[in-house]
């Protein structure tokens, strides 16, 4: 736990502690919850405070039920308690390799392909930007008859 002076700086989170006997003694509690994951299940606590409105997941739990983990839908940035929010490819919106999927506008990812579903995969294109409500990205370097299979990584 930091503990430290309140600065302007406003803290994530701040905890207050007021000990009466003395009536002159204050402590400022300084926690910053944005990155920090005490119970250690590798999803900050700010994060499950917000998503989940609690601490008691350890990560793999599957919250909402669409077959993502917490850990997953932490990592995809994608919503742990609403099942139609999830990582996903959409259906093909044209046939010219337009490859299209539910974003975060928080995350890049990296686009893969493969001529055999089995792999192995090559990446198309990393560090693409997430966009709302959805990512389009056309691969021009697909050529000749397929098939193609793609994808999709984080980050
Ligand atoms: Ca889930
Ligand atoms: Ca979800």
């Amino acid at each position: 736990m930091d503990r430290t002076a309140f600065t302007k700086t406003p803290p994530t989170v701040l905890l207050l502690h007021h000990n009466n006997t003395l009536k002159n003694r204050w402590e400022l509690v300084r926690l910053n919850l944005s990155s920090q994951d005490l119970d250690g299940h590798g999803l900050p606590d700010a994060w499950e405070a917000e998503f989940l409105n609690d601490f008691a997941s350890n990560g793999s739990g599957d919250r909402d039920g669409d077959g993502y983990s917490d850990l997953e839908e932490f990592l995809a940035r994608t919503y742990p308690r609403d099942a139609s929010s999830y990582l996903r490819l959409l259906p093909p919106s044209s046939p010219e390799f337009t490859v299209s999927w539910q974003a975060a506008t928080s995350r890049t990812y990296t686009l893969e392909r493969s001529g055999n579903l089995k792999g192995p995969f090559a990446p198309v294109q990393t560090g693409i930007q997430g966009s709302v409500p959805r990512t389009d990205f056309k691969d021009t370097s697909a050529a000749g008859p397929g098939p193609f299979f793609y994808r999709l990584r984080v980050p």
